[in-house]
């Protein structure tokens, strides 16, 4: 193990000691609460499924003491998880039936990488991974992306759809009209943003982006600074819901500015939401909601509309927490 990864790991389990029998387990039900709470270690994740995505980043960060393989550990197990119809092959496809996916990973010193638009491949978040240590490169998009995937050995998958995702899709083709359906399967994206004992934080999103979307479209996931912006002075964001609205604010990374400039994670993720709603028409129809980490361990949350929730995991608790929303 390097030094740099047994200090991390020393830091990160003695304050864990402090905590016998580390992390607690989780309470049943989510439940809103007060976010001017402090954790350091603290993991955050978009959705129901941050639960078991922040089990296994939580596991891997114990183990290994590196909060980038815990982040990118993490969501991988929601890459794998055939119930989710917005993450991984298994997603909902393009309006031409074929699976696109977008992802992005990042660390608090500004290094990162990102894959969008590529198809065939299991785990994006693992070649945005690659993009970022193996290239001079930030993004890789479509056909080059996965020519770098096949030359890092990466599988190529089979593009058939799964039998629920296919369901889906030949329903659609009977209107064929696209209009995004508020938090119902559209919206599942996972983001999660983690902030280690030491104070160093890091991120990972990935996501199928939009069911029946245009050939090509490229939600905010990939993008660094609207699906995703961790900065070790500051704190970090990542954001679910429609990318086209996400990207048009560059919300991630206004969050992390609005903390820089004194606002609290909840705060600033209520400040980004309004400002969504004041750059976006048809907001009845948007969703959109933020998760924010600063570099003291305050977090927050906030939502265009009800129905976000999001995943928390600290050394003594994990629980699923009902996001505030602005309607
Ligand atoms: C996108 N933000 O591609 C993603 C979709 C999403 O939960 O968040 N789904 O626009």
């Amino acid at each position: 193990m390097s030094d740099r990864r047994s200090f991390i790991k020393k830091t990160l389990l003695s304050s864990t000691l402090l905590l016998p029998g580390g992390i607690l387990e989780s309470c049943a039900n989510p439940v809103q609460k007060n976010s001017n709470e402090k954790f350091k270690p603290l993991i955050l994740s978009t959705w129901n499924h941050g639960m078991p995505a922040n089990d296994r980043a939580w596991e891997v960060m114990m183990e290994t003491g590196s909060l980038i393989d815990a982040v990118e550990e993490g969501v991988k197990v929601t890459e794998l998880d055939m119930n989710n119809l917005s993450v991984g092959l298994q997603g909902l496809p393009d309006r031409e039936g074929i699976p696109t996916l977008d992802a992005s990973i990042m660390k608090g010193d500004g290094s990162c990488g990102t894959v969008a638009f590529v198809r065939q491949i299991k785990h994006p978040i693992s070649l945005a991974r690659k993009v970022m240590d193996e290239t001079p490169h930030v993004m890789l998009a479509g056909e080059g992306a996965r020519q770098f995937a096949i030359a890092q050995g990466f599988p190529l998958e089979s593009e058939k759809l799964s039998p629920k995702a296919d369901e889906l899709y030949q329903e659609w083709k009977k209107t064929s009209l696209y209009k995004p359906i508020i938090n119902i399967e559209n919206h599942d994206t996972i983001g999660m943003i983690a902030l280690g004992a030491d104070g160093k934080l890091a991120g990972s999103c990935t996501t199928s982006g939009l069911a029946y979307k245009m050939h090509g479209r490229v939600g905010d996931s990939p993008i660094i600074g609207a699906g995703l912006f961790v900065d070790d002075e500051v704190g970090a964001a990542t954001a679910t819901g429609l990318g086209e609205s996400i990207i048009r604010i560059c919300g991630s990374f206004l969050i992390v500015e609005l903390m820089r400039q004194g606002r609290t994670p909840q705060e600033a993720c209520e400040e980004a939401v309004k400002r969504l709603i004041a750059k976006n028409k048809g907001i009845e129809d948007i969703q959109a909601g933020f998760l924010a980490i600063n570099k003291d361990g305050e977090y927050g949350a906030y939502a265009v509309h009800p129905g976000f929730n999001f995943a928390r995991h600290h050394s003594n608790g994990k629980d699923l927490i009902d996001s505030k929303s602005k309607f």
